[in-house]
């Protein structure tokens, strides 16, 4: 390909909005261009560089016996209503109607189009096991689009949905996509680990997600280095530290705490320490408040807590609520008094003689005891994980934390589309059974982003070759210098005979220009044709490790050879 004639405009500058390196660099590299917010155009460059993604997916997909189909994108309300997905997902799915007022959204996930589709073409277990998947452009109408195509509102994902005659057959399906995955990441050169994860309202018996390490990753993984365990802080279990000191349990009293609402304010005035205090947030749960209670220095884990309470919308509850449910301003929460249910952590469980919201205005309890003072609803692990917590795993290593961005996520679903689909299939003994069902998300546009976070330098992106858009750049320093100019295009001509893939910078700009534009959208390799080329001698240089060495042509491009074939 020969710039001149190409699409490629490259940026010194970006938008504030870019906070990321991957955001900055897709804008600056031209790969891509915001449409609106959350949507982006994939400029030429970016979408060899997502073909490039794809198909090491697809190859590897198609290695563990997957099957590839594409269904629609623009999906009728009607295949969403069995599973009782149209109501769920609420504001995040994109609705339309047609001219005849007939209701349909744009595909979001596909659990139930798969099923459908099983459904009316499987008849008999000899024809399970079963592994489809697609390749396609999804739609959320995310609340807050961030990080470029991170989190955006239209995505590529590969969603994969293995069908199972049983439990055995479904865990088979489910490694072969594990070891997939890991294939494809690793082709990628992704650093990445695995980590339980929450299934959330997916259902089905436990999932896990495939997490790029990354300080501006969204998700928090908790992991144990002692052990190698590592989940998702949403689903991390934890272990209550129980400070049970043997103290007689005392009589709690009311005392004046005179616009102490946070946990500081009032450690400072009782001359207390949070762990001896226990929140109380009120929560609208659908549309039930609920109180919870963890203690002072902990943070209410809301995954955890809307599994518990199963429902579908989890919230803070307003000011107003909270006033109305508790008598007091916020901040002066607590358990003894309240006509709604009260959820306990653990920990909270444990603790004796501890401070309380007296739910009045500028007052709090102090020495109060569970079960003498109250009766909670509930007990059980509703605190997110924190660094030096106790291993939930081997319970000897402390655990520690970092963040990471989500690629993708697998899940042992089970029956729960099946059996809302009435999809069935005849089993060995001709009795009707329903398929075990399996999910696998990879977000494809999301590993572009995942990569250069991870293969970037200050100059700009440092593409792994097994994604590059172009393997070669070849550079002519002086587009005016006939010489130069011919060997440039012989040395083009001569690697595109060769099957590689190679762009060639004939445009009438200035070398340092070149240069800076080779090194920012991040080709591994370039051939610089400048002076000394009547002698016979080009520039070699690959990008990651930017020493320049001189060699002739010939050389020059058996170096690319081996480089490129080495590094697919
Ligand atoms: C929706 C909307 C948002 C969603 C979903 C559906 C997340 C939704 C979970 C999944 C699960 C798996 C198949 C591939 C692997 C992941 N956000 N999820 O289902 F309608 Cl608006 O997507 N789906």
């Amino acid at each position: 390909m020969k710039l001149s004639n190409y699409l490629l405009p490259t940026l010194r500058e970006v938008p504030a909005e870019a906070e990321i390196d991957s955001h900055k660099l897709m804008l600056r590299a031209g790969l891509m261009r915001k449409l609106a917010s959350g949507v982006y155009s994939y400029l030429p460059l970016g979408l060899k560089v997502l073909k490039n993604v794809e198909n090491i997916i697809r190859e590897e997909m198609n290695n563990e016996d997957a099957v590839e189909l594409l269904m629609s994108a623009l999906l009728p309300k009607e295949s969403y209503v069995p599973s009782g997905r149209w109501e769920v997902f609420g504001p995040s799915m994109f609705r339309l109607k047609d001219r005849s007022e007939r209701e349909f959204c744009l595909g979001p996930t596909h659990e139930e189009i798969f099923t459908d589709t099983v459904k009316n073409t499987i008849k008999s277990y000899k024809q399970l096991p079963l592994t489809l998947y697609q390749i396609q452009t999804k739609y959320r109408d995310e609340r807050r689009p961030r990080f470029g195509v991170i989190r955006s509102r239209e995505f590529v994902m590969k969603d994969a949905y293995s069908f199972d005659a049983d439990q055995k057959g479904l865990d088979v399906s489910y490694k072969k996509m594990y070891d997939a995955y890991h294939k494809a990441f690793d082709r990628m050169k992704l650093d990445y680990i695995v980590v339980d994860a929450d299934s959330g309202a997916m259902g089905g018996s436990g999932s896990q997600e495939f997490m790029v390490k990354s300080d501006i990753g969204e998700d928090t993984i908790a992991y144990c280095e002692k052990c190698g365990y590592s989940a998702n802080s949403e689903k991390a279990v934890c272990i209550p530290v129980n400070r049970a000191c043997d103290e007689p349990l005392k009589d709690y009293e009311k005392i004046f705490t005179p616009n102490s609402k946070t946990i500081e304010e009032l450690t400072e005035f009782l001359n207390s320490s949070p762990e001896n205090f226990a929140k109380t947030l009120i929560y609208k749960a659908d549309d039930k408040l609920v109180a919870v209670m963890v203690r002072g220095d902990r943070e209410v884990n809301e995954v955890k807590l809307t599994n518990h309470l199963g429902c579908i919308d989890l919230e803070l509850a307003s000011a107003s609520d909270v006033i109305e449910v508790t008598g007091a301003q916020v901040g002066f929460a607590g358990p003894i008094g309240l006509k709604i249910d009260v959820i306990v952590d653990n920990e909270v469980a444990s603790m004796k003689n501890f401070i309380v919201g007296a739910n009045e205005t500028d007052h709090h309890f102090i020495n109060v005891n569970i079960n003498k003072d109250f009766t909670p609803a509930f007990v059980g692990d509703f605190r997110t994980i924190v660094k030096g917590d106790e291993c939930p795993h081997c319970h000897e290593g402390k655990i520690d934390v970092c963040q990471g961005i989500e690629i993708g996520h697998i899940f042992k679903l089970g029956t729960k589309y099946s059996e809302a689909l009435e999809c069935t299939f005849l089993d060995e003994n001709g009795k009707k059974a329903v398929p075990i069902m399996g999910c696998y998300g990879i977000g494809v546009s999301r590993c572009i982003a995942a990569i250069i976070e991870q293969h970037h330098d200050d100059k700009g992106i440092v593409w792994p070759m097994s994604v590059a858009p172009f393997h070669v750049i070849v550079v002519s320093a002086n587009a005016k210098d006939e010489t130069q100019v011919k060997i440039a295009n012989d040395i083009y001509s001569e690697l595109k005979s060769k099957g590689i893939e190679v762009l060639y910078d004939d445009r009438n700009e200035r070398a340092g220009v070149k240069f800076n534009d080779a090194d920012l959208i991040g080709i591994p390799l370039r051939i610089t044709v400048g002076k000394k080329a009547g002698e016979g001698i080009v520039e070699f240089k690959e990008r990651k490790c930017g020493d320049v060495i001189e060699m002739t042509p010939e050389n020059a491009i058996e170096k690319c050879l081996k480089l490129i074939s080495e590094n697919l």
